[in-house]
């Protein structure tokens, strides 16, 4: 399998996040992807190459222009006015208030991200651009015939909207993929998302549209982030109505007390769609041992996620979304793969 991975990612790296009222070390660190490469070199899953600049027209089909300009602008402003600190909003347009842009940066900082665990820092544009050149070299890989391919995104996107960032998502790598893959010509795409958490921006970015179809396994949005959608009655809306299937696990949720057999009811309605090839958004934050997780899933399960998602028999692109214990994030992420190559 192709792995397509830049180091451009390296560009960002928040200082602090705040946590549970705490500064803690930043969760998603650059490590994370250093050690999910080497994995995948040390394993020999198969060539590594650099992606090819693609511009930001393929997250324009995604994302809306406004906020690709604020993401590409948004430092120097701050950092004009504020200096080095890592842009963080703090206020947001909650329900009361109303859906107007600010002028000034504080505030469409607050209009555009919805949590406080996502900076704009110096490098974040370089990084972000990086994941769209990943994404989109992926799916033409794809494209051309590759039967799968990785691509090794850092951030996640999964959670960044149309006009929304957050989760430590500002682009959806992942829709950029899919909608790729749709603007080549495919004229369906399943989305299969198995990061612990919703991906609530692309369950965003497709909700109406029956030629994307999204499934996702994830801790059950009553309890944890991203709260606000993720829910099990959320099965999409006008043309899409149908198309967007989730499947919330309680807490503490393993392979044997119901990942597995949420597993075939995701590939079972995947088979149904009877897509032209799938996307998978790659998140191995379920592990027993992530420190931001709490669903159950150990080492050699990653392996039976691949082997079941080879049994579609799809071309398959796999974007890299979270995963926070950083030992294991490599070894997890590329059990999945080498599970795939191995059914
Ligand atoms: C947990 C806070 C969650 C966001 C996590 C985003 C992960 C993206 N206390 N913060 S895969
Ligand atoms: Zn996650």
């Amino acid at each position: 399998m192709l792995t397509v991975y830049s180091d451009a990612h390296q560009a960002h790296h928040a200082k602090q996040e705040l946590i549970g009222g705490q500064f803690q070390p930043a969760f998603d660190t650059p490590q994370r992807a250093v050690n999910i490469i080497e994995r995948v070199a040390e394993v020999g899953l198969g060539r590594i190459v650099t992606p090819e600049a693609h511009g930001t027209a393929p997250a324009l089909r995604v994302h809306s222009s406004r906020f690709i300009e604020f993401l590409r602008t948004a430092w120097s402003e701050w950092h004009a006015k504020k200096g080095d600190s890592d842009a963080i909003p703090l206020i947001w347009p909650s329900r009361t208030l109303r859906d107007i842009e600010p002028r000034d940066i504080e505030g469409r900082l607050g209009y555009f991200c919805a949590d406080a665990g996502t900076p704009i820092t110096a490098g974040t544009w370089k990084m972000v651009q990086a994941g769209i050149d990943v994404a989109c070299t992926a799916a033409d890989a794809l494209q051309r015939g590759d039967r799968a391919v990785f691509a090794a995104t850092r951030p996640p996107g999964h959670h960044a909207g149309k006009e929304l960032f957050l989760g430590y998502c500002y682009v959806n790598f992942a829709a950029v993929a899919a909608q790729r893959l749709i603007d080549q010509g495919n004229r369906r795409v399943a989305v299969l998302d198995v990061d612990y958490h919703h991906g609530n921006g692309t369950q965003e970015i497709f909700y109406d549209r029956s030629d994307v179809l999204f499934v996702s396994i994830h801790a059950d949005t009553r309890d944890v982030f991203p709260f606000f959608l993720g829910h099990a009655d959320e099965t999409g809306t006008a043309d899409g109505e149908g198309f967007n299937l989730n499947l919330p696990q309680a807490l503490g949720t393993g392979w044997n007390s119901g990942y597995a057999q949420a597993l075939q009811q995701a590939l079972e309605r995947i088979e149904a769609f009877r897509p032209d090839c799938l996307v998978v958004s790659l998140g191995v934050d379920t592990y027993e041992l992530d420190p931001i997780g709490q669903l159950a899933l150990r080492c050699e399960d990653y392996a039976e996620i691949g082997k079941s998602i080879r049994s579609l028999a799809l071309p398959t692109c796999f974007v890299m979304e979270g995963g926070y214990m950083v030992d294991h994030v490599g070894i997890n992420a590329v059990e999945v793969l080498r599970g795939y190559e191995s059914a």
